[in-house]
């Protein structure tokens, strides 16, 4: 009888397969100073992960499927662990949200909407001062301070890769090192070996003059043409939690997200994906309600709702992250080194 291979295995295999981000190394150069420094001083740091993973369907991206997430969740409760003293790594989708300038970006409104023209200069409209301010003063705290390192990933391969990396460098923080990880994160994906190099043709005419755009590894490729229509045969994305909480971060405080449409399933999963990793925290959320409420998930408190009201909209309060990153980041250090075996 064959047994399923080891998680070990399982890593070692993905990680020979699918290739680093051309940036690994200069990341992990950046991440290796930046924990360093940290340390030195004792500051408590946070790995958050943000956005989503893209699954691309070509070497040469065309056409990829994509992960829901704005990147909100991730880029403010950054704002919360900076103002909680910790140091923090954001590794988050290119161009999804950033901490501080999130305020100004992605919004229905222009960031030149905060501005007026006044002598010939530029200067921010009377009603924007306060807030700005305040943000601008948060925001150059933290780079004065050094304590927010910004990474990013496009592709499932290359967050992993950077996951990893930088997982294993916070190795010596032991439990000062606490994972945040908010990303949405694809469950499947097209292997490397299963790649096809050019642009998927969706003419029968021109897929069989393309018919050798195959890879070679000989393998069929995972995303091809049959007939006029597109066929893609995802495989499953390795749980890489199991392998961040026994061997990249066995002392680190870890925190993960689930993400549900079905509101009978969230506290299931979430109890689910808690005992099978055996981690410190799993926050479950629904799609449609993530903005007002989520509910933790550990051994310790068992299940534990956190709401605010829906038309809350005040200016200084974002919602539900003011609560979310605190009460994480509080739970991760109050957390008893034993596991939710
Ligand atoms: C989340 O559940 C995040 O809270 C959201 C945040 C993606 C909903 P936005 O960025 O949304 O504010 O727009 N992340 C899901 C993390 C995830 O994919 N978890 C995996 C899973 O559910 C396990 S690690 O299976």
């Amino acid at each position: 009888m064959e047994h399923p291979p080891t998680a070990e295995a399982t890593e070692s295999h993905y990680f020979i397969n699918n290739p680093p981000p051309k940036s690994l190394k200069s990341n992990v150069t950046l991440a290796r100073e930046f924990i360093d420094r940290h340390a030195e001083i004792g500051r408590r740091v946070v790995l958050v992960t943000s956005g989503g993973t893209t699954v691309p369907l070509e070497t040469q991206t065309v056409r990829y499927i994509d992960n829901f997430s704005a990147g909100t969740r991730g880029a403010t409760s950054a704002e919360y662990f900076l103002q909680e003293g910790y140091a923090v790594i954001f590794l988050h989708r290119q161009f999804s949200l950033l901490p501080y300038s999130r305020h100004y970006s992605h919004n229905t409104r222009s960031f030149l909407d905060f501005m007026k023209e006044e002598n010939g200069r530029v200067v921010v409209d009377e009603q924007h001062q306060e807030e700005m301010l305040r943000v601008l003063r948060q925001y150059t705290e933290a780079k004065r301070e050094n304590k927010l390192l910004i990474l990013s990933f496009v592709t499932i391969t290359e967050y992993l890769w950077e996951l990893r990396e930088v997982a294993k460098l916070m190795q010596p923080l032991g439990p000062k090192a606490l994972f945040y990880l908010a990303a949405a994160v694809s469950d499947f994906f097209v292997p490397h070996d299963r790649m096809v190099e050019h642009k998927i043709q969706s003419s029968e005419e021109f897929s069989q003059t393309n018919g050798n755009n195959g890879n070679s590894s000989g393998k069929p490729p995972a995303a091809r043409t049959e007939g006029r229509s597109l066929v893609i045969d995802l495989e499953p994305v390795p749980k890489f939690l199991k392998q961040l909480v026994d061997g990249w971060a066995p002392e680190g405080m870890i925190v993960s997200f689930k993400l549900e449409t079905d509101p009978s399933m969230l506290v299931r999963k979430a109890q689910y994906s808690l005992e099978k990793y055996a981690h410190h925290l799993v926050i479950g959320n629904l799609l449609m309600t993530r903005k007002w409420e989520v509910v933790f998930v550990s051994t310790m408190e068992g299940e534990k709702w956190i709401r605010v009201p829906r038309n809350r909209r005040t200016k200084s309060i974002s919602g539900i992250e003011s609560w979310v990153g605190r009460a994480a980041g509080a739970n991760a250090d109050s957390a008893e080194p034993a596991r939710a075996e």
